[in-house]
Parts: structure tokens; C-alpha cells; sequence
């Protein structure tokens, strides 16, 4: 059975990079929500009926699991979705505040997001959940959602908006980032040249894929090893957008890619 994985838009794409790094095994059906994009800029309501459409989807296709790529439809719709779903469903927030505290320098943490999920602080509250000592500088970069999803990471446009976004922990340093959305860790190169080298970036997809993998070997639901089954990937949207962002960031080529109406 298949792992759907869901996003707004391209940032799905980050967390299905380290899946097929990690568990190349596993059929995944991806949906690129492009025909709603942005979430970030939603109402919290609104994002958790496009994750709950998406969830029927996922449904119909009978995935074994569901993680939610998204880090604002995380902090929408993940509670929602797990009490409506069947199957069990992973989001990016308590991941990443846990792959952050597991840095050797944590006293001092920022998040970048979307706006809606600084707004609601969901990743101080994670953070203070598991360490209430932990400095937390929150900063809403929404722009850099748009550098991402129009391919211009790279370019000196995406050097200024990073520069421009960032310029808060100039003030504030911290030790370690949390990348608290999907897109961003597409432009890791520029965030770390811009914060320099001693602070650790964190994605937090590394530690919710490694939480899927906990689940499916502790439940015996891995794919047989023998399998390199291909993925399907869906766009809401321009389904040309789709196809070039997993063009140019996944390695692996065994996917095809489609339109979906939702
Ligand atoms: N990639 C999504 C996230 O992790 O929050 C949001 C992108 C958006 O605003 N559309």
C-alpha cells in the first residue's frame, strides 16, 4: 500500500527527497495542492478542509499513512486529521521542534515559516513543550514560499529576499534554525550563507521521515525490499510546475506526474 504525502505546493517535494533517500521502497502518492497555493496566507479553517479533502483522497487510494509536507497545514489541520483519518498521520511541527533540541547547540532556536504558522507560534509551543528553558525567535518569511515555488532559487533575487527576511537575526542571533516550511529547505545554500556557518540548519522532514519509518517497522507495514515501486505525483494546479520542480529537485526519476481535481 502506498504513503500519501501532501503539500500546498512544491515543498512536498523536500520531504519526498529524503523519503526516497531513506525508504526507496515505499510507493508514495504525492499531492501538490497548486490549485489552492498559498496556505500560508489562509485562514487555519480553510487550510484544514483542503488537508481534509486531500485526507478523502488519500483515503480512496487506501494509503497505509499519511504525512502532512506542509508545516501550516500541520498546525491546522494534523489533530483534525488524525481523529478523522484511518490510518495514521505524520506532520513536520513536533519533529522539527525535536530535531532542533537534538542539535548540540539549542539554547537559542529560530523558526522561519509561513505567516500563518508563526502567527500561531506553533513551533514555540512544540519547542517550550519539550525544553520550556528554549530561547525561541520566530520570523514570518511568506516571500520566500514564492521564490521557491517559481524556480528563481539560485538566483541573486532569492540572495536579496533571504538577506531582506532575515535580517531579524542580525539582532537575535540564534544558535540553531528550524526551517518551519517545506519550501525552504530549497534554499538552505542561501540561508546558511547568509547566517554563516555556525548555525545549524534544521529540516525538520529528516526527523518525520524518520518517525514514518518507526511506524512502518514497528507495525511490519514496510514495502518488500525487492520493490523500486514508482510514485505518483499530483498538481491541483499547473501540473508543468509539478513536473519541473521535481525535475530539478528529485534525484530519483520513478515517478510520473498528473493533474488531479479536487
Ligand atoms: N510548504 C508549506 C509549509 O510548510 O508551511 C507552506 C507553503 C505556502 O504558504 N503555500
Amino acid at each position: 500500500r502506498p504513503i500519501g504525502i501532501m503539500d500546498s505546493g512544491l515543498g512536498g517535494l523536500s520531504v519526498i527527497r529524503i523519503m526516497n533517500q531513506q525508504l526507496p521502497h515505499e510507493k508514495l502518492i504525492f499531492v501538490g495542492d497548486q490549485g489552492h497555493f498559498p496556505y500560508g496566507t489562509r485562514t487555519q479553517q480553510d487550510v484544514c478542509q483542503l488537508a481534509l479533502n486531500i485526507g478523502e483522497f488519500f483515503k480512496r487510494q487506501n494509503v497505509k499513512m499519511m504525512i502532512i509536507a506542509c508545516n501550516t497545514a500541520t498546525a491546522a489541520a494534523l489533530s483534525t486529521l488524525q481523529q478523522k483519518m484511518p490510518f495514521p498521520v505524520i506532520g513536520m511541527i513536533a519533529p522539527g521542534a525535536k530535531g532542533a533540541l537534538q542539535q548540540e547547540h539549542h539554547d537559542s532556536v529560530g523558526v522561519i515559516g509561513t505567516a500563518s504558522t508563526i502567527k500561531n507560534h506553533a513551533y514555540e509551543k512544540a519547542l517550550h513543550q519539550l525544553d520550556p528553558d528554549v530561547l525561541v525567535v520566530e520570523k514570518a518569511a511568506q516571500p520566500l514560499v514564492s521564490i521557491v515555488e517559481h524556480g528563481q532559487t539560485g538566483t541573486s533575487l532569492a540572495k536579496q529576499t533571504v538577506d531582506e527576511q532575515l535580517t531579524v537575526f542580525d539582532q537575535r542571533p540564534v544558535e540553531t534554525l528550524i526551517l518551519g516550511c517545506t519550501h525552504f529547505p530549497f534554499l538552505a545554500a542561501e540561508i546558511q550563507q547568509k547566517l554563516g556557518k555556525k548555525v545549524t540548519l534544521v529540516d525538520p522532514a529528516k526527523e518525520a521521515v524518520n518517525s514514518a519509518e518507526k511506524w512502518l517497522i514497528s507495525h511490519d507495514a514496510c514495502n518488500d525490499a525487492a520493490l523500486l515501486p514508482q510514485s505518483q505525483l499530483y498538481s491541483t494546479g499547473d501540473v508543468k510546475v509539478l513536473e519541473s520542480g521535481a525535475n530539478q529537485w528529485l534525484s530519483n526519476s520513478n515517478y510520473t506526474c498528473a493533474h488531479l481535481e479536487l
